[in-house]
């Protein structure tokens, strides 16, 4: 008899113990003031019950190893709206991977503002709102008279540069008059005007006619100037050579300091961009690049512009990049602006860059 009391007290005793745990076990996690990331049965759809326990194993683990004062602001902290932010994971969690990219669309740039214009802020800025961006990044387009590739441009971009979790701003610089074109010396200026505005840590060099087929190519600096568009449709998918640095590239402000920036002597087509990869080598720095699957791009058709034909003196000057780097560049970069216009989707500057009539 007295056994059997003493099973029953026990057994109770077990059960309470038990359930004293499960209370406090999904307590604890109640009072969490709503997770600093989406878990991942949120993101996949994934509720099933072995994800869930382990979500809030791991975020009691979390509580669990922090000491008490920081468990106890952590309980105590404001509602989540105006919660502090914390820096964005370094591996952005919306990516998708490869994109669809067509340029047969009817969609006009008004279609394309109507869509951005709740997301973005004037002047084609943006920065996440559930996170720190890591990076702050202006994105330079060097431009004359192609206002039709610039609306697939801001089509295709400003999602993958959103989902890249970037606090960044676009900056379109039209060379004024029709004198001859200078693409490099149009990013120099860019690189200048975008620093009045913001204090950007990196530079992303963009033609207007490149869009990326892969999200996960980040427009974003690395630890050596890189170079994004290293497999292009019109090159196959393939570098075409071994140096080249044409199409897309980032650098950071203390990398493109270090090359004096970009050269502004090279008017017409072709040469600056070899000159600026030779300007990064000869300055002790590599190039970095992502693989050719992520660094897949689709460049829209287009036949030579005006007054941006090929010109015969540009190769020539590579031999003396290593001198000459030194005192062309944005230590002797004269422009002046002509007007700055704030569209939704960029900041369109109209730059005078002194150039010659051909
Ligand atoms: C190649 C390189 C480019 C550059 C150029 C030589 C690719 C994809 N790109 O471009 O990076 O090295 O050769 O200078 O291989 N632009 C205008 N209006 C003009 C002329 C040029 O907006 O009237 C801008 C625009 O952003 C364009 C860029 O300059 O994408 C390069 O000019 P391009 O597209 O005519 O030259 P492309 O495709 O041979
Ligand atoms: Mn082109």
């Amino acid at each position: 008899m007295l056994r059997k009391l003493f099973r029953a007290v026990s057994v109770f005793a077990i059960l309470s113990v038990a359930c004293f745990g499960l209370v406090l076990f999904f307590n604890k996690s109640r009072v969490s003031p709503a997770l600093h990331f989406k878990p991942y049965y949120m993101l996949t759809g994934n509720d099933t019950l072995p994800w869930m326990i382990k979500e809030r194993v791991s975020y009691l683990w979390t509580l669990e190893t922090k000491t008490p004062e920081a468990a106890q602001v952590e309980i105590q902290a404001p509602p989540a709206t105006n919660k502090t932010l914390e820096l964005c994971p370094d591996i952005p969690p919306d990516l998708v991977g490869p994109l669809h990219v067509d340029f047969d669309f009817k969609r006009t740039l008004d279609d394309v503002r109507q869509e951005f214009q709740s997301t973005l802020q004037k002047g084609g800025r943006f920065k996440p709102s559930e996170c720190i961006s890591r990076h702050k990044v202006a994105v330079i387009i060097p431009f004359r008279n192609r206002h039709e590739h610039l609306r697939h441009w801001v089509y295709y971009l400003h999602p993958v540069l959103m989902r890249q979790q970037l606090d960044y701003g676009v900056y379109v610089i039209n060379q004024a008059g029709e004198g001859v074109f200078n693409r490099a010396k149009l990013m120099n200026a860019g690189y200048k005007e975008a620093l009045k505005e913001y204090e950007y840590d990196c530079f992303v060099f963009s033609d207007i006619d490149l869009v990326p087929m892969d999200d996960r190519n980040f427009y974003r600096c690395f630890d050596n100037p890189r170079h994004l568009a290293v497999a292009m449709d019109k090159f196959n998918f393939q570098l075409p050579y071994k140096n080249y640095f044409g199409g897309v590239s980032s650098l950071s402000r203390g990398q493109f300091l270090k090359i004096n920036g970009f050269p502004n002597t090279y008017w017409g087509w072709g040469g600056e961009d070899d000159d600026i990869y030779r300007r990064i080598v000869y300055r002790g720095m590599t190039v970095s690049r992502p693989d050719l699957v992520t660094g897949k791009y689709r460049m829209i058709k287009h036949e030579r512009d005006l007054h941006n034909e090929p010109n015969p003196k540009n190769p020539d000057k590579l031999g003396r990049t290593r001198w000459t780097m030194n005192n062309d560049g944005i230590n002797s970069l004269k422009y002046t602006v002509k007007e700055i216009v704030k569209d939704i989707l960029y900041t369109f500057i109209t730059v005078d860059i002194d150039a010659p009539v051909n």
